[in-house]
């Protein structure tokens, strides 16, 4: 093959990107594009931002601004993620641009003159007072499962139970409330049904290699039977459907979508074809092989739709391979963009600066390659602490150190090798081949790994070796030792460089290296005898339990929150008679004075003029007050509830009423407007 055509999926531009995404589909992809790279080949990174669809209008609506505010607002944030993550890109662009609108356009109308799809009527869900049909997700209404009273219209999220709108209980437009009417509409549908003999051919017997969660998805999809899919929808926001008498209608997102690639890699060639050549080499000569990065929710889009519509076309070539993941979750729960629950990459980088590496390994070490996988912050300050800086760092930093002090940073000729020498070399000659078939493999977990046993060969070695004591006795063989770690060192650079790229660059920057192949991997001579090296400095410091309790807090914090607004009022007690409620004596009173109790961090001692006279009350409610913002306030108490001793011998003479609100925070309750003290309330 000549050239690898690689993409990852197009983020919808309606939230920033989070972790989730960087470890499902671009690092890995990132991984990949950059191996390709340092081995010569041709290779070309596409990605964009997906502007079009429901989701992004859905966002308009929430924050009374136009979808396109939307789509401007995060593609630029999105865009600057990637580019900080070192995510690298050759073009990066979006769904709403000139080219794409025209090329997806002349896509479907190819596909539309050529008799391929096909014009279905149907009775659809429309709100005869915005005057609009609805899309799936759209609807809401009563679950026909669980009777969940705000199931969508494609699915239950209280059972989890996939619907259409069809059984819903008394559907409604999520947004506005009204009540939906059935109209005909008519659409145009890929009959995928068609495609299903040829796909079967060309995914179930001819790509076994797949990973076994795409090809058993697959699998499964085709083993149910494949139906013809709406390529259109009413909807104004996404590219006019181009044929007469589809007025109000736009492409399907997920049609428009990945025609992105190929019109994002049109962008790029027509800019600069002696850099890129054509659009058509990357696309249409099949001598370019094509991957797709995605995550496990696109595998049907993937690997069924978008395939099919190539197909239909007839000019393109097929993608060779889908490497997708599952889903990465987080301290146990699932990321979820609309419930704020996730490690934003922009937050990330302003909490933890200059920390991108760190990230980029702890998400592959721990892919979701396989099953889906759990991110902690506990584990991320291990892997940071114990392997990157107390593995990797170390080493590096010792053998930079110590050729500075003993040699000036000047690399030592190399003497005589020993046995252990030999059994070091031996060992890391064979990290190259293992981390290129894990590569060519999509193993990007386990071919981190491997990377990350050279760095545990070069820190065993100059352990065991301890040159800071050898160096009184036997200095000449120092020089062997440092000239060895100095190889490995230089190895490191290369090996690490699709994986870290950030201080694979500082590394190289303080050996001097300027340039980089991945062919030199393995060899032990990277760094010859007298060239001088720069300043060392170290590679990764340590995370520390503070920055770690910080963001454990801050998750911790958005789970309470997203409770509290999901929560219920409490039911009503059982019903009492006037004359129970007669007996409490509930006053209104003034706080003269109010302070913090020695020792009892929870509570608030009131001295309150009660009308009568002075009373003391104590309340447990110093956490959500400071003692001054009480001070003058008119609050309500009981009046006449029996004294209460607390252990410290201080009684309280009544209790002071207040709200606890949903998630547990308290506020005291207060009079509209000012009354006499010892004014009473019924
Ligand atoms: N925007 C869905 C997603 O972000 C979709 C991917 C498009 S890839 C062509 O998961
Ligand atoms: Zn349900």
């Amino acid at each position: 093959m000549k050239r690898t055509l690689v993409t990852s999926a197009l983020p919808y531009a309606n939230g920033p990107v989070h972790i989730g995404h960087l470890a499902g589909v671009y690092v890995p992809a990132d991984i990949y594009v950059r191996y390709l790279r340092l081995k010569g080949k041709d290779v070309l990174f596409v990605g964009g931002s997906d502007e079009h669809g429901v989701p992004v209008t859905i966002r308009a609506r929430k924050e009374g601004c136009t979808p396109q505010d939307v789509v401007d607002r995060y593609h630029q944030i999105i865009k600057k993620s990637f580019e900080d993550f070192g995510i690298s890109f050759d073009v990066y662009s979006r769904t709403t641009s000139k080219i794409h609108h025209q090329f997806a356009s002349d896509f479907f109308k190819k596909l539309y003159d050529e008799g391929k799809f096909v014009a279905i009527e149907s009775e659809q869900y429309y709100d005869e007072q915005s005057g609009e049909f609805l899309t799936d997700r759209n609807i809401r209404g009563e679950c026909p499962k669980c009777h969940a009273p705000e199931a969508y219209g494609d699915q239950c999220e209280k059972c989890g139970s996939t619907l259409s709108p069809d059984e819903l209980i008394n559907p409604y437009n999520a947004v506005t409330g009204n009540p939906l009417v059935k109209r005909a509409t008519k659409h145009w549908y890929l009959p995928l049904d068609q495609y299903q003999p040829w796909l079967e051919k060309w995914i179930l017997q001819e790509h076994k290699e797949w990973r076994p969660n795409v090809y058993g998805q697959c699998k499964s999809w085709l083993d149910g039977g494949l139906k013809p899919r709406a390529v259109t929808r009413d909807l104004n926001w996404g590219i006019p459907v181009p044929i007469d008498g589809a007025e109000g209608k736009v492409l399907y997102v997920w049609f428009d979508a990945p025609i992105g690639y190929i019109s994002n890699t049109k962008e790029l060639c027509d800019a600069n074809p002696e850099k890129w050549g054509t659009w058509q080499q990357w696309w249409q000569d099949p001598e370019s092989r094509l991957i797709h990065f995605i995550g496990k929710d696109n595998i049907v889009f993937h690997c069924i739709v978008f395939p099919s519509m190539l197909k239909a076309h007839g000019d393109y070539i097929l993608p060779d391979n889908v490497p997708s993941n599952e889903f990465l979750n987080l301290e146990g729960n699932k990321i979820s963009t609309s419930k704020n629950y996730a490690v934003w990459l922009n937050e990330y980088l302003e909490e933890l600066p200059n920390r991108q590496d760190e990230l980029r390994y702890v998400l592959t070490a721990n892919a979701p390659e396989t099953k889906d996988n759990d991110f902690t912050w506990a584990d991320f300050q291990a892997r940071c602490n114990n392997e990157l800086v107390a593995v990797y760092g170390n080493f590096v930093n010792r053998a930079l150190q110590l050729t500075k002090k003993y040699y000036n940073s000047i690399v030592p000729e190399c003497g005589e090798l020993t046995d252990t020498d030999h059994e070091a070399l031996a060992e890391f000659a064979q990290v190259k081949e293992r981390v290129e078939a894990l590569l060519e493999d999509f193993k990007f977990r386990d071919a981190q790994k491997e990377a990350m046993n050279l760095a545990r060969i070069g820190n065993k070695y100059i352990a065991d070796e301890e040159p800071w004591k050898v160096i009184k006795t036997d200095p000449e063989r120092v020089n062997t030792v440092i000239y060895i770690s100095l190889q490995l060192t230089a190895n490191l650079a290369i090996a690490f460089e699709p994986f870290l790229p950030f201080s694979s660059a500082r590394l190289r920057q303080m050996i001097c290296m300027d340039t980089i192949n991945w062919e030199d991997l393995g060899k032990t001579d990277l760094l010859p005898a007298g060239k001088q090296l720069g300043e060392p400095s170290l590679l990764f410091s340590k995370i520390e339990d503070e920055t770690i309790q910080q963001q454990m807090d801050k998750l911790e914090a958005t789970l309470k929150a997203n409770e509290a607004a999901n929560a219920k009022a409490e039911p009503v007690k059982s019903t009492i008679v006037y004359d129970d409620f007669q007996k409490l004596d509930i006053r209104v009173g003034t706080v003269l004075e109010c302070e913090r109790v020695p020792k009892m961090k929870k509570l608030l001692k009131f001295l309150i003029d009660d009308g009568l006279e002075k009373r003391t009350i104590v309340s447990g409610i110093a956490q959500w007050y400071e003692p001054e913002q009480l001070k003058g306030k008119q609050v309500l108490f009981i009046a006449n509830l029996a004294p209460r001793e607390f252990k410290n011998g201080l009684v309280s003479q009544g209790m002071i009423l207040s709200a606890e609100n949903y998630d547990g925070t308290i506020s005291v309750t207060t009079v509209e407007h000012e009354v006499k003290a010892g004014s009473q309330v019924s």
